[in-house]
């Protein structure tokens, strides 16, 4: 056999292996696979670094395909290398459920799934994200144990989504060499060609953002390896255009949208079949073919080897640090030095705004916690993120710790997805809270893959002033509460926002999102306690009341006020006892007698936050009352505004008494 029919065969198992998982299914996208066949087996036969036997090996390439919903290449792919995962009877179970074949890769399920595609263009931003962390360890620990590349095939979608150009001018940018982007340049998407909504020149637009660009036949096996082997070398991120045609080999379907996603149909997979001259049963490959694939599937074994040779051989120091890092682990100085800073803060009951006090905490972070990676899009004086420790990386010299981002939040949130999930560095970012929303989406797949990405989002409120209402929160705080799995915390003082920062720090696989001030706020945490009362969720902050007639519930800013109210209720002998609800989360995660221990019996029941109500009911039943936002803000001095929305220590008052005159005395 020729090479060249040897390759047409091999790239045929994918083929069928996806297009019968799909006809099987039901469902499924048979195109993609089918189409980029070709690439898929010269990038994964002759290139990419990966050990199936050892699939979490630091060292191996990044695969991303950021065409997710072509998951059946990739699930075959893996079949074919001889993943212990990705098995024929998992095949024959895509999309079913339990099984590791999802719809779209989801992170966790398998080895090989580098991170959790389908929403489009978040796997290209996860693979700049990945190049990033490569580059970074690369300068710190040496080419001996860090020095891989990071592959991402996209879609037509992908470039289409804004998410990409903020991708790509970030990885042009930076010079990312390493990052190898080829693009499944098929014309095809759903509704049909690519032209009727799109004309973008793709090839001048990479160029302008600084890649290097190559354009190939996609299913030309030489001009693939051509194309592969000069990216490798090349000074800048690359873009191979592959020329496809969307499920390749389907007589009748090929080439139009009617392979993009959905089953071929029997009297078409067949056609396919005749076409390409496979005659396997569906879910049999040829020996000899699989023998191939398995022999490439073995091909970075000894590389492997080599790697964890020079690993032992590292200066233990060295080896110490970089196995600790890629556990996930924290240092052993890190409980030390948060136990002498929050005694110090509770020494000095400091006033300060929690973005200010954030900076502090992070100063003291950063100097024993070396793998985190600061920085913002664009607002470094106003989220407080720098420190120190954090000099600024330019594409130049990867040997600081700080990033710019750019205007590029939803760029930054996914690109830190890839980092975290590319192991070894612990990223957090910087943004106003408001815009939470440009980075939602990929926020919301941190918190589905389970990473420790930490979101620094101050001008948390209305008490941001004067920028008004387009800059202040009023729902965010509920939206961000709305995704699973995600930590949203709104510290009341800096004490709190240390306790916050060591619970982001500590949630292995949970994502962080830190609300803080702009404005002053004064020390509520009159003492020092060794405990993490921030870790409950909600606690008594104030427990001086024996028997409560009025429960105040409250976060971050609005802690003060409602200890504040406290303090004027019990000038007129009304008995009051305020609650610090810095995460709805955490709280939920305690045991039941606590948190009815929490809401309590009060009588009257009151939450004070500067957001919408939702979720508040969960303290202070439908009937409380609540003081907060019932629409957007405005634009004037922050006090006018607490004024102006009746956010006010009066209002808490003159709310509770009116209430007791109802229903305790009335
Ligand atoms: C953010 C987002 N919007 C919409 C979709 C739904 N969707 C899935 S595939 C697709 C078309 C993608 O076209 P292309 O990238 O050319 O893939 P191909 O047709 O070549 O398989 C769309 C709109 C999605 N997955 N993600």
């Amino acid at each position: 056999m020729t090479d060249l029919a040897k390759h047409n065969r091999m790239a045929n198992a994918i083929r069928f292996l996806s297009a019968d998982a799909v006809e099987k299914a039901k469902s499924g996208h048979p195109g993609l696979p089918m189409g980029i066949a070709d690439v898929a087996t010269v990038l994964f036969g002759q290139f990419l670094k990966y050990d199936p036997t050892k699939p979490d090996w630091p060292d191996r390439d990044r695969f991303v395909l950021s065409a997710g919903h072509g998951s059946m290449l990739l699930y075959s792919v893996h079949y074919l290398l001889g993943s212990e995962d990705f098995t024929i009877d998992q095949l024959k179970n895509f999309r079913q459920l339990g099984s590791l074949t999802a719809g779209h890769p989801e992170y966790g399920h398998g080895a090989g799934v580098e991170t959790t595609t389908g929403p489009l263009g978040q796997g290209l931003a996860n693979a700049v994200g990945m190049a990033i962390a490569e580059r970074l360890l690369s300068e710190e620990f040496g080419t001996d144990l860090v020095d891989h590349h990071t592959y991402a095939i996209v879609g037509d979608g992908c470039l289409m989504e804004g998410i990409s150009q903020e991708a790509i001018s970030l990885a042009g940018h930076l010079k990312l060499k390493k990052l190898i982007v080829i693009w499944d340049d098929n014309g095809i998407s759903i509704d049909g060609k690519v032209s009727l909504a799109d004309s973008t020149d793709q090839i001048e637009r990479f160029e302008a953002s600084g890649w290097e660009t190559i354009s190939i036949d996609g299913h030309d096996p030489a001009a693939i390896a051509a194309a592969l082997e000069s990216a490798r070398s090349s000074a800048k991120p690359t873009l191979i255009a592959a020329k496809t045609t969307i499920g390749y080999g389907a007589p009748n379907k090929g080439g139009t949208e009617k392979v993009h996603g959905s089953p071929l149909g029997a009297e078409e997979l067949e056609a396919a079949r005749k076409a390409l001259g496979w005659d396997a049963a569906p879910f049999e490959v040829p020996s000899d073919i699989l023998d191939s694939w398995r022999i490439a599937g073995l091909r970075s074994g000894q590389a492997r080897k080599e790697w964890e040779k020079r690993l032992a051989e590292a200066d233990s120091e060295a080896r110490g640090e970089f196995e600790r890092r890629m556990r996930g682990d924290l240092p052993a100085g890190l409980n030390g030095a948060l136990e002498a800073l929050k005694k110090k803060l509770a020494a000095e009951q400091l006033t300060s705004a929690t973005r200010k006090a954030s900076e502090q905490i992070l100063g003291t972070i950063n100097e024993v916690v070396p793998e985190t990676i600061g920085g913002s899009a664009d607002l470094t004086g106003s989220n407080n993120t720098k420190t120190g420790q954090t000099k600024s990386i330019t594409p130049d010299d990867f040997s600081g710790r700080y990033i710019h981002w750019g205007i590029r939040e939803h760029g930054m949130a996914a690109a830190m997805n890839g980092m975290a999930l590319h192991g070894g560095v612990i990223p957090y970012s910087g943004t106003f809270l408001v815009f939470s929303d440009y980075a939602r989406p990929a926020m919301r797949l941190s918190a589905l893959m389970k990473q420790r990405v930490i979101h620094v989002m101050t001008h948390d409120s209305i008490g941001l002033g004067e920028d008004g209402p387009t800059h202040q929160p009023v729902e965010h705080y509920a939206a961000l509460r709305a995704i699973p799995n995600l930590n949203f915390f709104r510290p009341a003082d800096i004490t709190e926002t240390l306790e916050c920062w060591e619970l982001a720090l500590k949630s292995r696989e949970t994502p962080s999102v830190l609300a803080l001030t702009r404005q002053n706020l004064g020390s509520v945490r009159k003492t020092y306690e060794a405990e993490n009362l921030c870790a409950r969720g909600a606690y008594v902050i104030d427990d001086s009341a024996d028997d409560p007639t009025v429960t105040i519930f409250a976060s971050g800013s609005e802690v003060g006020l409602a200890l504040e109210a406290k303090a004027l209720l019990g000038a007129e002998g009304i008995q009051t006892r305020v609650v610090s609800v810095p995460s709805f989360e955490l709280f939920e995660a305690q045991s039941e007698d606590y948190k009815a221990s929490i809401v309590g019996n009060s009588p009257v029941k009151i939450a004070v936050e500067t957001g919408i109500r939702m979720g508040w009911d969960r303290f202070i039943g439908s009937d409380g009352i609540f003081i907060g936002m019932k629409g957007f803000g405005a634009s004037a001095p922050y006090q006018a505004l607490y004024e102006h929305f009746g956010i006010t220590k009066e209002a808490v008052v003159a709310a509770a008494k009116a209430r007791i005159h109802e229903k305790v005395e009335g």
